[in-house]
């Protein structure tokens, strides 16, 4: 393994998976888990940065073996896609800021998360403005005031905060092979699903 070019191609990638049972699984078609894995490709070979993206990666390894495989990555990218129920969006980010996996969000880790979205979109905050935002956020979603926000607490103070979870849509997902056109002319396998209107 490692970032030497591409022998063949797909099934030398660890964990790729048939795109018509990744596309059975997911809102994805077949063409776009196909420029998805163009995408994987690239992804996987420049990922190093430690911010939120590294998190959000991590949270795709579901398997646990430190390797983000091809249909971990489409299943936990269809998250994101924008017919995907609110809930499993909800879930997700739940899922992502329990970084320590104790069933709860604690202080330190919405304090993590905040600091990692703070340093993702280059704001520089002093510390007791950070600790303020913390604190306020902490104490709105923390509603039976027991110290750490369980699932049931934080979807009701997603709900009353809808921008929390609008990073977990991404409009473009749901036309991937128009958004990332040139993966679709590097792809090389016949699709039965080309010619829905990419053209005439
Ligand atoms: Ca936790
Ligand atoms: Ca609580």
């Amino acid at each position: 393994m490692g970032c030497g070019h591409s022998s063949k191609r797909a099934r030398s990638v660890p964990g790729y998976e048939d795109p018509n049972t990744l596309s059975s699984e997911t809102p994805f078609t077949v063409s776009e888990v196909e420029a998805l894995f163009e995408l994987f490709k690239k992804l996987s070979s420049s990922i190093i940065d430690d911010g939120l993206i590294h998190k959000v990666f991590d949270s795709f390894d579901v398997k646990r073996n430190g390797v983000i495989e091809f249909g971990e990555f489409v299943r936990s990218l269809s998250i994101f896609h924008p017919n995907t129920p609110a809930e499993d969006k909800i879930a997700f980010a739940f899922r992502l800021y329990d970084l320590r996996q104790t069933g709860f969000i604690e202080r330190e880790e919405l304090k993590e998360m905040v600091l990692a979205l703070l340093n993702e979109s280059d704001l520089v905050l002093s510390d007791d403005v950070v600790e303020q935002i913390v604190h306020k956020t902490f104490v709105d979603a923390d509603s039976n005031g027991d110290g750490k926000i369980d699932p049931n607490e934080w979807k009701d103070f997603v709900a009353k905060n809808p921008s929390l979870i609008k990073n977990m849509t991404l409009p473009y997902l749901k036309d991937i092979t128009l958004a990332f056109p040139s993966f679709v002319l590097n792809s090389e396998v016949e699709d039965s699903d080309m010619g829905r209107g990419l053209g005439t």
